[in-house]
């Protein structure tokens, strides 16, 4: 069952609208990241603070059924806000890709795990790399697995 809550659009206009034409199509409108042509889902989380649902547009990277989330933020110095709202509630997720909704758990992934996935993630989206020569900030990545 996909998550429920008051949806809260994104403060960033670009962020919602994207959100709204992946929603309404199912991604046939809004499915890629502007004109890269790189396919993104859009990840539901609980706000942390507000414990509104949040709807976040990121690039698809998925393997076998599991999505890295990938809280790179474009290189900025701080985490985006999701970041919080998956710490906070990593079993209140829900992944929409395309005609799949899916209920899932994040965990946040470290060591030889990371580096599997973070492969995969520059794989899918070169410029995740560049981002992270960027920052200090360590990039967090997460991977959401289905709930059984
Ligand atoms: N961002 C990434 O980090 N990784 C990606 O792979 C990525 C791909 C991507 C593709 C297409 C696209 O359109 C955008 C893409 N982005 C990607 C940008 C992404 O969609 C987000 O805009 C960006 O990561 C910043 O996330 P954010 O959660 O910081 O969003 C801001 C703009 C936002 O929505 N702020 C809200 C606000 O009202 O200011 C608050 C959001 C929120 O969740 N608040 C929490 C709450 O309780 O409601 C509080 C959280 C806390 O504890 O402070």
């Amino acid at each position: 069952m996909a998550l429920l809550g008051e949806y809260e659009p994104s403060t960033q206009e670009w962020v919602r609208d994207q959100v709204e034409r992946y929603e309404r199509t199912n991604g046939r409108e809004g499915g890629t990241l502007a004109d890269t042509g790189l396919p993104v889902i859009v990840l539901w989380t609980l706000g942390a603070k507000t414990g509104k649902l949040r709807k976040t547009p990121l690039m698809r990277v998925e393997h076998q059924g599991e999505y890295a989330l990938v809280a790179s933020k474009g290189g900025a110095p701080e985490h985006p806000f999701w970041f919080y709202n998956l710490i906070a509630h990593p079993d209140k997720v829900t992944i929409h890709d395309r005609e799949l909704l899916m209920d899932a758990t994040v965990r946040q992934v470290e060591g030889q795990e990371r580096v599997l996935w973070w492969e995969r993630a520059v794989a899918a989206f070169p410029p995740y790399a560049e981002y992270q020569t960027k920052t200090t900030r360590h990039i967090p990545v997460f991977v959401a697995t289905a709930k059984s």
